[in-house]
C-alpha cells in the first residue's frame, strides 16, 4: 500500500466515520478501476480471437472491493467465483497473474494453464481454486472455516456466488452446516438479477436472498453493491462477527451485470435495452468516483495518475502473458495422475 501522503482535515464524511483514510479510498478506487480495465482488455482479446472465453466482473467490482477491504489479507481465505476478478486483485493477484490464466500460459498461478479462464486460484494468497459447478465453493469455504475453527487459527473465509446459484442444494447445505457450527465464514451473494438469461422472479419466490439466512440461524443483510462504503461496512461487521466466534453472516450485494453473461451469450436476446441502461447508472466505478470528488479526495491530477498506472499495468500484463510459452506438454498429466 502507498505511503500515506494525504492529510485531509476531518469533514464529517462517511469514510471518516468508518475509519478509512483518503489513501485507503484511492487504493480502493484503483482496484475497482484496474479490475474494470483488465476485464475490458479481456473482451478485446477474446473478440480478436487470441483467447477462448471471457466471463466478466463488470458491475460487481465495487461490492467485491468493499467487502474484501475488511478482511485480513495476510491470513484470511477467499473461495471465489468466476466474476471475482476484483476480489482476487485485492487478495494480491496481479494483472500479469490474471492474464497468464486467460492466455493459458506456463506459470499461470490458477492452474498452470490448464483450466478455462476465470477459474481463479492462487495458493500464495490463500485463494482456493474455483470449481465449475456453481455453489460448490460454499461447501469448500465451510470446510476451510471448520478447519480454522477446530485448529483455532483465527482465520476466516470469504466466499461468493450469484443469486441464481442459491437454488442449488449445495448452497443450503453449506449455510446450514455453517450456522450449526457457528463457523468463521462470510458468505457473499452478488445478486445481478440474472442467472444467464433467467431473471430472479423465475429463480426464487422471495425478493432478497438475504432473508433465507434467518432459516439457518445467522444474520442476512442486503447492501447496495454500487455503494462501496456500505459494502465495506457490511464486510467489517461480518468479519468482526466471524473473528469473535459469533458465526457466519450472509451479505447480499445488489449489483448489476454490465455485460452479457459471458462471451458465449447475447444478452440483447432477453434483456431490454432500458434495463441495461438503468444498470449503467448504478455502476460503482462511477458512483464511487463521484463520492471521491465530492469529498475532495480525487482530483484531475490524481485521476490521471491512477489511469496512467492502470494503462501501463494492463499493457504490460497483456504483452507479458502473450509472450510466455505454453505449458510443457510433458506435464499434461500433472494434478490428474500421480507423477513418478
Ligand atoms: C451446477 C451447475 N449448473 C449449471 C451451470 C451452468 N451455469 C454457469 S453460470 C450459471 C448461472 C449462474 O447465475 P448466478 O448464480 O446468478 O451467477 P451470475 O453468473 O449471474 O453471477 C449457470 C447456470 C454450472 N456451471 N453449474
Ligand atoms: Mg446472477
Amino acid at each position: 500500500m502507498a505511503a500515506r501522503e494525504t492529510h485531509a482535515r476531518p469533514t464529517g464524511a462517511r469514510h471518516e466515520a468508518l475509519g478509512l483514510h483518503p489513501d485507503d479510498l484511492l487504493e480502493m478506487y484503483y482496484h475497482i478501476a484496474l479490475a474494470r480495465a483488465i476485464d475490458e482488455r479481456m473482451w478485446v482479446l477474446q473478440r480478436a480471437g487470441l483467447v477462448p472465453f471471457v466471463i466478466s466482473g463488470q458491475g460487481h467490482e465495487g461490492a467485491q472491493v468493499g467487502v474484501m477491504w475488511a478482511t485480513d489479507r495476510t491470513r484470511d481465505w477467499l473461495v471465489p467465483y468466476y466474476r471475482q476478478l476484483a476480489a482476487c486483485l485485492v487478495r494480491g493477484m496481479s494483472a500479469r497473474d490474471l492474464m497468464l490464466g486467460l492466455f493459458a500460459r506456463e506459470g499461470d498461478p490458477s492452474s498452470g494453464g490448464r483450466q478455462m479462464p476465470a477459474h481463479w486460484a492462487d495458493p500464495r494468497h490463500r485463494i482456493m481454486t474455483t470449481s465449475s459447478p456453481v455453489a460448490t465453493q460454499y461447501l469448500h469455504a465451510v470446510g476451510i472455516a471448520y478447519a480454522a475453527k477446530v485448529r483455532g487459527t483465527g482465520e476466516l473465509v470469504v466466499t461468493s456466488m450469484g443469486e441464481g446459484s442459491t437454488s442449488q442444494g449445495d448452497w443450503h447445505e453449506a449455510m446450514n452446516f455453517a450456522g450449526v457450527h457457528r463457523l468463521p465464514v462470510v458468505f457473499m451473494v452478488e445478486n445481478n438479477r440474472y442467472a444467464i438469461s433467467v431473471p430472479t422472479r423465475l429463480q426464487m419466490a422471495v425478493e432478497d436472498v438475504a432473508v433465507r439466512a434467518a432459516g439457518y440461524g445467522f444474520p442476512g443483510v442486503v447492501v447496495d453493491g454500487s455503494d462501496v462504503l456500505a459494502c465495506y461496512e457490511a464486510g467489517r461487521e461480518a468479519v468482526r462477527r466471524a473473528r469473535a466466534g459469533e458465526g457466519p453472516t450472509l451479505i447480499e450485494c445488489k449489483v448489476e451485470r454490465l455485460t452479457a453473461h459471458s462471451s458465449e451469450d447475447r444478452q440483447e436476446k432477453y434483456r431490454p435495452t432500458a434495463d441495461l441502461e438503468a444498470a449503467r447508472s448504478k455502476d460503482a466505478l462511477v458512483v464511487f468516483k463521484h463520492y471521491l470528488e465530492q469529498v475532495g479526495v480525487l482530483d484531475e491530477a490524481r485521476y490521471t495518475e491512477i489511469y496512467r498506472r492502470i494503462r501501463a499495468e494492463v499493457n504490460d500484463a497483456t504483452d507479458y502473458a502473450e509472450a510466455r510459452p505454453m505449458p510443457d506438454a510433458a506435464t499434461v498429466g500433472r494434478h490428474v495422475y500421480a507423477e513418478e
